[in-house]
């Protein structure tokens, strides 16, 4: 027998244990409101079942204590009253202690709830993020179609104000999730619901979908950027522009590699031929750190692998092989890149 694999497999899961208490992605490490609020409730419950947990081992612990004394003469069965009536007073005030306590941790829950649901703002973001299998639509809807943005799994947010999320799903339940910001929300097919977030501190908060829907579902992540007033509007502003005319012959050449392949039937570049929806939108692909849903970085090499065998990378996924001569995805790689 080989002990290799158990030890490292017993490593892999101590590891993952103790990621929980690092970084980011943590209902411990909240970055906002909400989130405040849902760790509030937690150290509350913790500390409530912490106190149950010493008096019910302090009790075990004494009983055990006592019934080895007295184990051994077999004593005789012998009616007592008056212990008869201390223990069922004993029991019956650990009943009540036991219901109060329950009772009070569903109250604090509904407030807590409340609390979460319950912030508004009139001056917030809307952002809709619809979930695929497997990856995340992200619109920051507008009454004017052209002031509507369309991206990919990375959620840009400005710093300390409140952001309605609509939620809704193209095909199967996914489940919206970072801990360091809110609880999970479901997304169900047909069904439309909102939750608030926000976000205090700058830096990059990362989600994952948490519910299962498929093969790919543990290569469903996003996250959530949240940065000053003045680099979100930036980034607003980048967004809203339609894709960039490529500058040089190499970028032209891969325009025209994109708009003569299957791409178009696909995936959205504004300003061009290509209008479908299948896939994430591309006008702005260069401005995203990550692509296929925090699977690989964006970088050329990332880019040509995934093009060239998607299903090699996250098999099942709805992308085709595509078969490309190496000039033409070198082409295709420097356009997109230049889709900023
Ligand atoms: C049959 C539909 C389909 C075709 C054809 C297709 N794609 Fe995709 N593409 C997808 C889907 C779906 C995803 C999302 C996959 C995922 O993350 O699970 C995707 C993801 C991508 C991504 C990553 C985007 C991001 O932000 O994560 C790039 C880049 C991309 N496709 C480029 C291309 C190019 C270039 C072509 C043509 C050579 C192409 N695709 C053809 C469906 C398609
Ligand atoms: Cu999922």
């Amino acid at each position: 027998m080989n002990p290799i694999p158990p030890i490292s497999g017993l490593g892999s899961a101590v590891a993952l244990f103790l990621a929980q208490f690092t970084g980011e992605h943590n209902s411990l490490h909240p970055a906002g409101p909400q989130a405040s609020d849902i760790e509030w409730l937690y150290w509350v419950i913790f500390w409530i079942i912490f106190v149950a947990f010493i008096l019910m081992i302090t009790g075990f612990a004494r009983a055990a204590a006592r019934n080895r004394t007295q184990a051994a003469e077999m004593l005789p069965i012998m009616s007592d009253p008056e212990g008869d009536r201390r223990a069922t007073w004993a029991v019956s005030s650990a009943v009540a202690i036991t219901v109060l306590t329950l009772f009070a941790v569903l109250f604090m829950s509904v407030i807590t709830g409340k609390k979460v649901e319950g912030r508004t703002s009139t001056n917030p973001i809307t952002i809709q993020i619809t979930g695929h299998q497997w990856w995340w639509e992200v619109q920051y809807p507008s009454p004017q179609a052209d002031q509507t943005i369309t991206t990919a799994n990375e959620i840009h947010i400005p710093v300390g104000r409140p952001v309605v999320i609509l939620t809704s799903s193209a095909d199967v339940i996914h489940s919206f999730w970072a801990p360091s910001v809110n609880g999970k929300r479901d997304l169900l097919p047909g069904y439309s619901s909102a939750f608030w977030i926000q976000i205090d501190k700058p830096g990059t908060y990362p989600g994952r979908c948490a519910e299962f829907c498929g093969l790919q579902h543990a290569h469903m992540g996003f996250s959530i950027i949240a940065e000053d007033d003045n680099t979100f509007k930036q980034w607003e502003q980048q967004q809203l522009k339609p894709a960039a005319d490529p500058a040089d012959p190499e970028a032209a050449h891969g325009k025209q590699v994109f708009a003569t392949h299957a791409c178009i039937m696909c995936h959205t570049i504004r300003g061009t031929d290509a209008g479908s929806r299948m896939g994430p939108d591309l006008t702005h692909l260069g401005s995203r750190q990550m692509i296929a849903a925090e699977t690989l970085p964006n970088t050329r090499g990332a880019l040509a692998g995934w093009i060239i065998d998607p299903q090699r990378i996250k098999p099942g996924n709805h992308m085709a092989p595509n078969l490309l001569e190496p000039d033409d995805l070198q082409a295709l790689i420097t356009y997109l890149q230049t889709l900023q």
